[in-house]
């Protein structure tokens, strides 16, 4: 049984796995066998060889598929592709372009996908690239379109900037225009929002934050509800070879599980802790999802929110668990600050069930060229919060002794 029709708290527990038919193990065991047995040449039980198929990455890849909401029938994984890094799955979708095709993205991306589509992609593959500030709506978008785009990327919200698109109206502008939309949701995931239910073709994902959640694995994953684009996207991860491996779809697929009460809490902590941080005299300015003060208010309740029938509009706004805040200072009260919290570690990354903090314009985002950090407000001053899912009471705590500190 797939449960898809089962809600989203039931799904991330049983949606893609049943137990195993010969032993009734109720997790999907690690399937670590390189090839499989062949009766006959090319007559196999749909298991060839490994880098093609592979049991736990198929359970994973269901998995992921049910909770964005997609269903390739006539597909083994349903829709969803597990690759060994966001960026691998990132690079894979660039491999839907041909050469001189031209590619939109938003301005504010992850550094590290900047870099793949500027440092490595514009060049080995001719891609002409576009950054736009989509948050002043599809006119601008319409104007950037020419007979030559193919693609059109968006992050929402951004990193590390918490820019919110609006996905409904991307999505109608490039269906229009036959051009594919991709939405990386790594932010928000499945729990808060569904960029197929908006009329998205690829959904993509860094694995290795909410997903897995716990700062133990590193994995992509892309989900799509169109067959010619999952067909094609499996045959270029085969030909690529850019799998997660058994162990680390394992590692993903049992993070899932706890997928929703981890996101409950991240968001709840979140909410608490940018409130306080705009009321707080250091912090010159917050930006949070959650806020009555995010300028994308509107926006972030149509994107972001629980489905929640008990509720009656059946929506329930939720912020995510990423905050960004601009101190009161420079380069030398951020060091200070960063270098004084002692329960929230100051490391890369994101989405862990611990407090990560982070300082873009030094870190993740240290390859994203100066002018354009400057345009979209990567400043010293800017410090990146992922909130985890300790005491929301420690975490307070531990910012205020930091901010004394500078
Ligand atoms: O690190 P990797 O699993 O390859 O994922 C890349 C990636 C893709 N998309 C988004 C939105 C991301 O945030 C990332 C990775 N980001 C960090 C490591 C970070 O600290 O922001």
């Amino acid at each position: 049984m797939e449960h898809t029709n089962a809600r989203i708290e039931t799904r991330v527990i049983h949606a893609g796995q049943q137990p195993d038919p010969i032993t009734g193990a109720v997790m999907p065991p690690v399937s670590l066998s390189s090839t499989y047995i062949q009766k006959s040449p090319g007559q196999h039980a749909g298991y060839e060889y490994s880098r093609s198929h592979n049991p736990t990455r198929y359970a994973l890849e269901r998995s992921v598929a049910a909770l964005e909401g997609a269903h390739v029938a006539d597909d083994p994984s349903h829709g969803g592709l597990a690759f060994s890094s966001g960026m691998a799955a990132t690079g894979t979708v660039l491999e839907l372009l041909s050469a001189g095709d031209h590619l939109i993205a938003m301005d504010d991306l992850y550094g590290g996908t900047n870099r793949l589509f500027s440092q490595v992609r514009q060049r080995s593959q001719g891609l002409m690239i576009t950054y736009l500030d989509m948050t002043s709506g599809p006119d601008a978008l319409e104007q950037a379109i020419t007979d030559r785009t193919k693609m059109i990327w968006v992050e929402t919200p951004t990193n590390p900037t918490l820019k919110l698109v609006d996905l409904t109206a991307v999505a109608q502008v490039a269906a229009r225009h036959g051009i594919i939309s991709v939405c990386d949701n790594t932010f928000a995931t499945p729990m808060l929002q569904r960029p197929l239910a908006f009329g998205f073709d690829i959904v993509a994902h860094s694995a290795t934050k909410y997903l897995g959640g716990h700062s133990d694995v590193v994995g992509g994953l892309t989900i799509t509800n169109r067959p010619d684009l999952q067909q094609r996207l499996r045959f270029l991860q085969n030909s690529v070879g850019s799998i997660l491996s058994p162990f680390d779809s394992y590692l993903v697929l049992r993070g899932i599980k706890t997928l929703a009460l981890r996101m409950q809490r991240h968001c709840e902590n979140a909410q608490q802790i940018a409130e306080w941080l705009e009321q707080h005299p250091r912090v010159t300015r917050v930006t949070y999802p959650g806020l009555p003060s995010h300028p994308q208010r509107d926006l972030a309740r149509r994107n972001m929110f629980w489905v929640d029938e008990a509720d009656g509009t059946g929506r329930r706004p939720a912020g995510g668990g990423m905050i960004t805040i601009w101190l009161d200072g420079g380069l030398d009260e951020s060091r200070r600050f960063l270098e004084a919290v002692k329960l929230i570690s100051l490391a890369e990354s994101l989405g862990g069930v611990e407090s990560l903090i982070e300082h873009p314009a030094i870190m993740t985002h240290a390859s994203v060229p100066p002018d354009q950090r400057r345009t979209l407000g990567i400043d010293d001053n800017m410090c990146r919060l992922s909130v985890g899912i300790e005491s929301v009471d420690d975490l307070l705590a531990d910012l205020e002794a930091a901010f004394k500190s500078i």
